[in-house]
């Protein structure tokens, strides 16, 4: 497939918005980080705050992260923790970046998050959001807009400055131009085949929680440019959804190992996918009910029933196509380990094949997923 430059630019963007944040340090400017789609990034704007993600999807700080924390919890929460202990930094690329933060927002979400952001608090000061874990019961949104109302506060006692309506109305309606674009570029994997591979937008998508918000929609609508100039000669390859755990930076295993055993990966079904900007802020409502509406819906296994998932699911296999689902799992993260036996059923009563991962960050198991991601391949074709 062709060389996409802008590509180039979102890899190389690193460097710039590293310079960016530490200029808007010495500015006064607070950093705020965060591990989970659940937090507002629009709060967190309209305080005039920036922010980074942390989660880790690096397998080189879960060594460091076990000396804490027991072996047997998800490697995305090991290795996020890991990067912030590593004082030291050896070896670690992004540590740096942590002493960058003034804040960790964290959320209320699987035990194993809840359990680290507590020990998180000897290292930064850590401020969390308590989720409603039940969505559709009836006072889950009022408790939600409650939260995120205590977590404006919070954001303008750490920056001092006030969050005003307007404020918050541009933020919404800047991050909803960010979700168009994002709808835009998975629109074009909707063609057969699809002018961009899974790796590459995965790689996109894994940047866009490191990026600035102005930065990811430059760099998306060059993107989107480029994309919709490609012209691919028709080759059947059999359409993959990865559905699952979120892959943050530095996890890319098993979907380089779908593509290069003959699959084209058309959408993930994650929060380094569709669920990080498939639903947009209503812009007509007041905005701090609005960013709860919107944010209260999204699918992840810690929310409870989570009917709206397996809804998503078939909605993303009928749109894009979908011959066959993979379902990713982090080893432990119990949440999408045990909803797997429900989107297995629903897929199987649309007679969408599954062929189910569960792994950690190590390279152990490349040959043995890449034995059975081939069987599933063959069967698809
Ligand atoms: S909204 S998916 S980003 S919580 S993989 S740490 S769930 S044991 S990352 Fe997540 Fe927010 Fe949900 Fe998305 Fe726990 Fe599972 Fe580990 Fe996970």
């Amino acid at each position: 497939m062709k060389q996409l430059n802008s590509l180039d630019y979102i890899k190389d963007s690193y460097k710039a918005r590293i310079s960016q944040i530490a200029e808007e340090r010495k500015t006064g400017k607070k950093i705020v980080g965060t591990f989970c789609l659940f937090v507002p990034d629009e709060i967190i704007f309209a305080a005039g705050s920036d922010r980074m993600i942390l989660c880790g999807g690096k397998n080189n700080t879960v060594s460091i992260a076990e000396q804490y924390l027991p072996r047997n919890i998800c490697p995305l929460v090991k290795s996020s923790f890991g990067s912030i202990v590593n004082n030291s930094c050896t070896g670690v690329k992004s540590c740096s970046n942590l002493g960058m933060i003034d804040m960790i927002v964290a959320e209320n979400t699987c035990d194993s998050k809840k359990k680290m952001y507590e020990l998180l608090g000897n290292y930064v000061s850590t401020y969390v959001i308590d989720l409603p874990q039940r969505p559709d019961s009836s006072d889950a949104l009022n408790y939600f807009l409650r939260e995120l109302d205590k977590f404006k506060g919070a954001m303008e006692q750490l920056t001092g400055n006030k969050v005003t309506v307007e404020q918050l109305k541009k933020e919404i309606k800047s991050l909803n131009e960010t979700r168009w674009l994002l709808h835009r570029l998975y629109g074009l994997r909707k063609m057969d085949p699809p002018s961009i591979n899974g790796v590459d937008v995965l790689k996109v998508m894994q940047k866009q929680y490191f990026l600035s918000p102005d930065q990811l929609k430059e760099a998306l609508s060059m993107l989107i440019r480029e994309v919709e100039q490609v012209k691919v000669d028709w080759v059947h390859k059999p359409r993959i959804m990865i559905s699952g755990c979120p892959m943050p930076g530095g996890n890319i295993k098993v979907p380089e190992i779908i593509e290069s055993k003959g699959g084209v990966i058309v959408a993930e079904e994650s929060c380094t996918g569709t669920r990080s900007f498939w639903d947009l802020v209503d812009e007509n409502k007041d905005p701090m009910l609005a960013l709860a509406e919107r944010y209260i819906k999204i699918p992840c296994s810690c929310m409870s029933p989570n009917n709206r998932r397996i809804d998503n699911i078939l909605e993303l296999v009928r749109e894009f196509k979908v011959d066959g689902v993979v379902y990713y799992t982090l080893q432990f993260c119990h949440g999408y380990n045990i909803e797997k036996y429900k989107v297995q059923q629903a897929l199987k009563k649309k007679g969408i094949p599954v062929l189910a991962i569960e792994t950690d960050y190590s390279d152990s198991d490349i040959e043995q997923i890449g034995l059975r991601v081939d069987a599933f391949m063959e069967m698809l074709s």
